[in-house]
């Protein structure tokens, strides 16, 4: 059995580590109720986070929690070892989020914990609607690192994927009438810029620079660009946690840069729930509770 790493000297096991962004105190009856953890399931909204967890609730039989977070700035669920959590946009705000959720599965003494992105993205060279599950990851110098800025230096880490977990979900996926791909997820830090996105605020760069650049990415096995992949590897990797991202794709970016989800509702609707499916049916599975 193997619990969650982490590499700090300076936390202090004799006082409760107060999570701030969280709100959440570890005392030993909090850590208690969180020792069954197997899986994390993280998306960034709070309100599909909510929406998966009630769904896995239903389909999977098991007793959903109340929102076990304290602050506005995430939200927290749990069905028996699964726990249900949104990350917010971008890597600082993931960070934020899985720092304090490792401490607290490590205080919880969790073991054999599974950590699954369950995401949206924009496609390359993919239909619209195409569920990516991530091979790999790059950074936005498409690098398979996490660049952190410590006290004036940059620190390169090793973002790394579980491959067998990767197969795994892509071979569940199979088994479900989707549209489905593997392929590698490049992470920005930027939206419209970051993206080689044409409707932005600012752009300096042509129409044909732009498709340039995402046909070089799609020649190098990229399927997605999203904003948080590249750190969610590193830090599982880091944390000896198994992680694997599964991600819709809304728009096919060598075509368009916009998902007008104004127009058809339903059918992003749709969309968002196919990674959830594919993920929903491994939980199953991997739980038995079907
Ligand atoms: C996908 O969608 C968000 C941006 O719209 C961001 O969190 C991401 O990775």
């Amino acid at each position: 059995m193997s619990r969650v790493k982490i590499s700090n000297p300076f936390l202090d096991s004799n006082e409760p580590d107060f999570l701030s962004h969280f709100g959440i105190t570890c005392t030993k009856e909090i850590c208690q109720y969180f020792n069954d953890v197997k899986f994390v399931c993280m998306s960034g909204s709070h309100g599909r986070i909510q929406l998966y967890a009630e769904t896995f609730h239903r389909e999977a039989r098991i007793c959903l929690s109340e929102n076990l977070s304290k602050t506005d700035r995430y939200v927290m669920y749990k069905t028996g070892p699964v726990l249900w959590v949104n990350h917010g946009m971008g890597i600082p705000s993931l960070s934020i989020m899985l720092n304090e959720l490792i401490k607290l599965l490590y205080y919880a003494e969790a073991t054999d914990v599974t950590f699954i992105r369950v995401g949206t993205s924009g496609g390359i060279g993919v239909e619209p609607g195409t569920v990516v599950v991530s091979s790999g990851v790059l950074n936005e110098l498409l690098e398979p690192v996490l660049i952190l800025h410590v006290m004036g230096e940059v620190i390169k880490l090793d973002a790394i994927l579980d491959k067998n977990l990767c197969d795994e979900l892509y071979e569940f996926g199979k088994s479900l009438c989707i549209p489905l791909e593997k392929g590698i997820t490049m992470s920005t830090d930027d939206f419209y810029e970051g993206q080689a996105r044409l409707n932005g605020a600012f752009c300096n760069y042509t129409k044909s620079d732009k498709n340039n650049f995402l046909k070089k990415l799609y020649s190098m096995r990229v399927r997605n660009m999203e904003m948080e992949g590249v750190c969610f590897a590193s830090i599982t990797h880091r944390a000896g946690i198994r992680g694997a991202i599964v991600c819709a794709t809304f728009v096919d970016r060598l075509n368009e840069d916009l998902a007008r989800k104004d127009q058809a509702p339903n059918i992003f609707h749709e969309y968002e729930m196919r990674p959830f499916k594919v993920v929903s049916t491994y939980l199953i599975e991997k739980l038995e509770c079907n």
